[in-house]
């Protein structure tokens, strides 16, 4: 087999990564402390201005430490267009289109509007998530469409991102990477650039079987959750706590169960399993039911709160926490907003709270103005701020004592001391304890 031209790390002295988001601009920011010349590209130039001036636009512990270092040393430069370089990364997103079918057009234009730019022994990779053989098909095809060709001129490879938001920078460097090459070679070319910056293994394999692996992974934990997720439905049948069989079965060596919530947000774990399902819709039933049952979470948790509810005229409920998980500024695909959207169609009105959300679909408020005069505080995403909450001077501020904690993240007996009834999801109940006397309920 002919792989064309040698891979070469140090041929890479000028990097051009197309995506600043959440995987784009860390990853630009940190080939620039490397010591390679970067241009970070964005179709949004309000990111690109906010990058230029050495800011990162995205909560995350150390960025903008990073991205501030970076500008400063000349190393990294915004611009709204890809310019030539020895090496392309691909991060853009590729979200959900209609009939859950992955929307590409983001990854089609990226790929088009670099191929003026593309000379021979350049290196592309792809970081976006994708349906299995996009790297081999569609960006294959693209950058084709140059004089060049895959495995003569350029390398082409997938090198899907595989860092938890909220730890993006230390697993950037940390985390092995899977590298799948359209030929070995290409592989190989994008194992020289990933090496300058990761101390984690690098495996190689072929295009098609790291684009899956990346899916295999985040279908993992959304079937994971979805059984985390019917266990604490079973568990409020039989009558016992979900916490507690959850930590048990963990000790088992070859168990580990995630925790139950209310519902599976975020960009990836909720869309990778369509994905998929896209690829092979006859033989994955299992991921369609697991997308099914958290998907249906946020109706629950609704449920459970309206049925709580029924005894107070015109109730008031404030949801603490609305991001999609806990100590990220992040609303894609929250479960907060489909349990807001639940409680008002039932004709209950809603407060929203979050300390770290900037833009949200829902108006947000204060703490204390979210809580004032409610009957029920719900929450919804496990931030570290709200372990330090002091329960009796919310309860001072609320008219009923109720607490519905969906990530289970607060210790009952503290709220419960304060006269709160609380209510925890899955905790298997089989009926609400009585408010402590004096409380305000
Ligand atoms: N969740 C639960 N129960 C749990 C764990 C999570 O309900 O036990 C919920 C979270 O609250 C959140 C959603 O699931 O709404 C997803 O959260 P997550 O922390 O599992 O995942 P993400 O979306 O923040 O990041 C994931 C990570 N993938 C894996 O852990 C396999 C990350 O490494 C990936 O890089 C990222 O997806 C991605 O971009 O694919």
């Amino acid at each position: 087999m002919n792989h064309g031209p040698r891979a070469d790390s140090r041929a890479v002295q000028h990097a051009c990564v197309i995506g600043l988001g959440y995987i784009g601009l860390p990853t630009a920011a940190m080939l620039a402390t490397s010591g390679i010349r970067v241009t970070g590209v964005d179709i949004n130039p309000q990111v690109v201005q906010w990058v230029s001036n050495g800011n990162s636009h995205i909560l995350e512990a150390g960025l903008d430490t990073l991205v501030h270092a970076a500008t400063r040393s000349g190393n990294l430069v915004a611009s709204p267009v890809p310019v030539p370089a020895d090496a392309f990364i691909i991060a853009v997103p590729t979200p959900l289109g209609p009939n859950e079918q992955a929307d590409l057009s983001s990854l089609r234009h990226a790929a088009e509007v670099l191929v003026p730019c593309l000379r021979s022994g350049n290196l592309v990779v792809l970081e976006s998530t994708v349906p299995p053989g996009t790297t081999s098909g569609l960006l294959r095809a693209t950058l084709e469409q140059s004089p060049f060709r895959v495995g003569r001129d350029l390398f082409v490879a997938h090198c899907p991102e595989r860092v938890l938001p909220g730890r993006i920078l230390s697993e950037l460097i940390q985390n092995d990477r899977v590298i799948g090459g359209v030929t070995p070679a290409c592989a190989e070319a994008a194992r020289a650039l990933y090496s300058r910056f990761t101390t984690g293994a690098i495996h190689l394999t072929d295009a098609t079987t790291a684009e899956v692996v990346k899916l295999a992974e985040n279908t993992y934990r959304d079937v994971n959750i979805a059984l985390a997720n019917e266990m604490a439905r079973a568990c409020e049948v039989i009558g016992v706590d979900v916490g507690e069989v959850i930590r048990f079965a963990n000790q088992h060596p070859r168990v580990s169960l995630l925790q139950p919530g209310p519902g599976v947000g975020g960009h990836c774990i909720s869309v990778d399993p369509w994905f998929l399902i896209q690829a092979a819709p006859d033989t994955t039933h299992l991921l369609r039911i697991a997308r099914q049952v958290n998907d249906s979470q946020p109706c629950m948790v609704a449920a459970i709160a309206q049925e709580w509810l029924r005894d107070i005229e015109a109730p008031t409920v404030a949801l603490l926490g609305i991001a999609y998980k806990g100590n990220v500024d992040d609303m894609r695909e929250s479960p907060a907003i489909a349990v807001a959207r639940h409680l008002i169609t039932a004709g209950i009105e809603v407060r929203a709270h979050d300390p770290l959300v900037r833009n949200a679909p829902l108006d947000l408020m204060d703490a204390r103005q979210a809580l004032a005069g409610c009957d029920l505080a719900v929450i919804l995403a496990d931030h570290d701020a709200f372990m330090g909450l002091d329960p009796d001077e919310i309860g001072r501020l609320m008219r009923t004592r109720r607490l519905l904690d969906t990530r289970r993240c607060i210790d009952p007996r503290k709220w419960e001391t304060s006269g709160f009834v609380v209510k925890r999801l899955g905790d298997g109940r089989p009926e609400r304890k009585k408010p402590a006397p004096g409380a305000s309920e």
